[in-house]
């Protein structure tokens, strides 16, 4: 049974293995709907006067709103990160993720590590809104973060230069992972996932804060400044 979404989540044995075998791990109702309302009209006041056609923002450390640099720390968050990797939690960056009706696009195929590299990081998608195939929900590739993929380079306005070509994945195993707002999905940063299209018109709103192990040395550059939690 979910727990209560303001009590903190102790995962069970299979949790914590099921995460290490397949890069990720569907936890319902980590926050509120009410939460998420807040979290949405926060996010939506920040990025709407600048919403192009990513649709995705990326707030670094050192630049994120306080509401959300207070949001990435919640103890139910970071509790489970601690159960998952380890005690050394640091935040690293965030990115809110708005698929409006007017972006519909899917994002294509690819690892996070294609665009960070260094030592493993780890985010978790949250859902601001319900997300369903229709709207554009996640669809993940179980296990694949422990292979190696090889990215292409192409042009796009979309944000997702990198990307795996879908004929590299024929015969993978795709699961789709709907949620209710307040949903979470924690994933490994080599997981291959991607997007459905947004095909409703309506805006589908999704926060994905990304963290790393502290005790563990990283030679990635991408980020100037970070806090342990
Ligand atoms: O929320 C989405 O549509 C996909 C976001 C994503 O895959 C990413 O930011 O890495």
């Amino acid at each position: 049974m979910a727990a209560l979404s303001h009590e903190l989540r102790i995962l069970s044995l299979n949790e914590v293995a099921s995460f290490d075998q397949n890069g990720f791990l569907v936890l319902h109702d980590l926050f509120t709907p009410d939460e998420m309302e807040q979290w949405k009209a926060e996010a939506r006041n920040e990025v709407e006067q600048r919403v192009n056609a990513s649709g995705v923002f990326v707030w670094m450390c050192e630049a994120i709103p306080p509401f959300f640099a207070q949001a990435v720390a919640d103890e139910r968050l970071v509790s489970v990160l601690r159960q998952l990797i380890g005690p050394n939690i640091e935040f690293l960056s965030a990115k809110p993720v708005l698929k409006s009706g007017k972006i519909t696009f899917a994002s294509p195929w690819h690892q996070d590590y294609a665009y960070w590299g260094g030592a493993t990081k780890y985010s978790v998608w949250i859902a601001l809104d319900d997300a369903t195939p229709d709207n554009g929900c996640l669809k993940v590739i179980p296990g694949s973060h422990r292979m190696n993929h090889t990215h292409a380079f192409v042009e796009s306005e979309n944000g997702f230069g990198n990307r795996i070509l879908e004929n590299a994945l024929d015969g993978c195993v795709v699961v789709t992972v709907p949620l209710n707002k307040g949903g979470a999905i924690f994933f490994h940063d080599r997981l291959i996932h991607s997007s459905h299209p947004n095909a409703t018109g309506q805006d589908r709103w999704a926060f994905i804060p990304t963290y790393r192990d502290a005790s563990i040395p990283d030679e990635s550059t991408v980020w100037k400044a970070s806090r342990v939690l």
